[in-house]
């Protein structure tokens, strides 16, 4: 009698598994932009270039998607940009703006301190208020109390990827087990082991949710696979054709970031879009590099420099500020001296994941954190918003402000709700700048004509540290400050000269060997992707993780110094 029952029991139990096993592993609806069918942030729109063309039949994969394996010059004249005209003044900033649907809501992000400000208490859980959907399951991301590396004296929270528990998570995750084939479970019923197919229908079932949680939609799939083999067909000289096998590839292309389910597409479509990248991938969040370190990783370690993926960046050091001398003390070559530095605001993805809301609300942040400052940092914020097109052109063409419209970047869906929460403060004398929500969400830059270097990155440091008081910055332990960017990792600096070396720069190969054996990088004058105007170079520090603020500093001056010595010799 009870084994009758229990048949019957288990016949229908089976019925109601099989029912859900096969709704619960078809793929997602193919979503319209290129985010999986559940994104957190708001959908991008389509970028300015269209990205790669409707894949053709032979290139899209499968449906079913496989389970991952395991695992101006140049400031000639005196600083002769106008002063912008008055902008129209920024929103004050929301306190805890409601964030859309769907999207993950950062860590409370302290409120802009103008008064002394007070260090964020290490101890403080940052709490969602509307958890996403999709990371229901998900820890929230704890704390870590102030790291060796991490100077600013707050604790770090969402951003942080070190060993945080969510990485612990995602780590834990891959590879999902392999789901067990129903007629091998069929075959165990016959044979009466009803109670061993049961538990293969758990685990079956628990794969699946697991399968559901890093499930690639087939449209972003198919992008990925013609992408690849587009790129793969180029003679593209980027980071990411080097280190993008084939291998690597089909190991990442079914995974997603935990919270913000970030896809390789999302990583690579700059570079696919882009072959004359240099590097083309960027992090759309703070997990996205450990989620594709295999991607990360060689590529960190080849423009850094050495840096492994077993290294970890020094603490920030910027040493003996006033130890530089000028660069160029007798104002033969040097036209002007730029340090700068990125930052992250703790609580905030990188540009992919933001939405309208979060850079607005992140601008009224600077704005009024910034107005706070003292002395030669005192200055304005001028958001893009209201700009008037001349003022913002005359800005770019004296090297003050970004420049728009950057391919790599919308390429990247870095560029979404522009001109939305961008903007620059600059005291008077536009020595001392703040580019808000460009590439990276703060751009903190000291700059001015001649070759002072000592002064310049006085100036930047004592700006750090004083905008490092009042606002926290997303931290790892092993990678440094974190950036939009992997090139920007670590220090963070980039230290530049605008300098004219015609002898050396008669031959353009010559002169960009001569700076690589000095760890040097060759831009032109208005930057990077630019060419060298009036023979005027922008030469700087290359690798900026696996050293200290000051030894990155040094590097470009050591290396300037040998450039000058060298172009005098000649
Ligand atoms: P970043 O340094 O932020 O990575 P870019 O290479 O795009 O970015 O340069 C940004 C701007 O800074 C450009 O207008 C560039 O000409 C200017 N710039 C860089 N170095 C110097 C310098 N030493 N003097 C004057 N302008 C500079
Ligand atoms: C590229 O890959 O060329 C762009 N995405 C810019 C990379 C950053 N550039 C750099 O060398 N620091």
């Amino acid at each position: 009698m009870f084994a009758l029952w229990y048949l019957t029991f288990a016949v229908d139990e089976i019925r109601k598994r099989l029912a859900w096993f096969f709704s619960s592993n078809k793929p997602a609806a193919p979503a319209l932009d290129n985010k999986p069918a559940n994104p957190a942030p708001a959908p991008a729109p389509a970028p300015a270039k269209e990205p790669t063309p409707a894949p053709k039949p032979a290139a899209v994969p499968a449906p079913k998607p496989e389970p991952p394996k395991p695992a101006a010059p140049v400031v000639t004249k005196p600083t002769p940009a106008p002063a912008p005209a008055p902008a129209p003044a920024p929103s004050p900033p929301k306190e805890a703006a409601p964030a859309p649907k769907a999207q993950p809501t950062p860590a409370p992000a302290p409120a802009p301190v103008v008064a002394p400000p007070k260090p964020a208490p290490a101890t403080v859980v940052p709490q969602p208020s509307t958890p996403p959907k999709t990371a229901d399951k998900m820890p929230i991301p704890l704390p870590k109390s102030l790291t060796e590396g991490n100077t600013n004296g707050n604790a770090t929270n969402g951003n942080q990827i070190g060993d945080s528990p969510d990485k612990k998570l995602f780590e834990a995750q891959q590879p999902a087990p392999k789901v067990p084939k129903l007629k091998e479970a069929s075959n165990d019923f016959i044979k009466g082991e009803s109670n061993a197919f049961i538990q293969s229908i758990k685990e079956a079932q628990q794969a699946g949710e697991r399968k559901q949680d890093t499930m690639v939609d087939a449209a972003v799939l198919a992008k990925l696979e013609e992408g690849f083999a587009k790129l793969a067909a180029s003679d593209s000289k980027s980071l990411l054709k080097k280190y993008l096998t084939k291998e690597v590839f089909d190991n990442l292309k079914n995974k997603v970031t935990p919270t913000f389910k970030s896809t390789l597409l999302d990583v690579i479509q700059s570079g696919l879009e882009n072959h004359d990248s240099g590097v083309g991938i960027y992090a759309p969040d703070a997990e996205s590099y450990t989620v594709f370190a295999d991607l990360f990783d060689p590529i960190i370690e080849d423009y850094h420099g050495g840096f492994k993926k077993t290294d970890k960046h020094p603490a920030s050091t910027f040493g003996d500020v006033k130890s530089f001398g000028n660069v160029d003390p007798t104002n033969e070559y040097v036209i002007s001296t730029r340090v700068r530095c990125g930052r992250s605001m703790q609580g905030y993805p990188f540009n992919p994941c933001l939405t309208e809301a979060q850079y607005k609300e992140m601008e009224g942040k600077v704005s009024s954190t910034l107005s706070g400052l003292e002395g030669e940092l005192k200055g304005k914020f001028y958001p893009l918003t209201g700009m008037e097109k001349t003022v913002q052109q005359q800005l770019i063409d004296d090297h003050f402000l970004f420049k728009e419209g950057d391919r790599f970047l919308q390429a990247a869906n870095a560029c979404r709700y522009w001109p939305s929460g961008r903007g620059i403060y600059h005291n008077d004398a536009k020595t001392f700048l703040v580019w808000c929500n460009e590439e990276d969400h703060l751009r903190i830059i000291s700059m001015q004509q001649g070759g002072d270097l000592g002064q310049i990155y006085t100036r930047l440091v004592t700006a750090v540290n004083e905008i490092e008081k009042r606002v926290p910055f997303s931290h790892d332990d092993r990678l440094g400050f974190l950036t939009f960017c992997p090139t920007n990792l670590g220090t963070t600096i980039r230290a530049s000269v605008h300098i004219k070396v015609p002898k050396l720069a008669s031959n353009k190969a010559k002169l960009e060997e001569v700076a690589a054996k000095y760890n040097l990088q060759v831009r032109g004058t208005r930057g990077e992707h630019t060419e060298a105007e009036g023979g005027v170079y922008d030469i700087s520090n290359k690798r900026r993780m696996g050293l200290t603020e000051y030894d990155a500093v040094k590097e470009m001056y050591d290396g300037i110094t040998e450039l000058i010595k060298l172009e005098k010799s000649l």
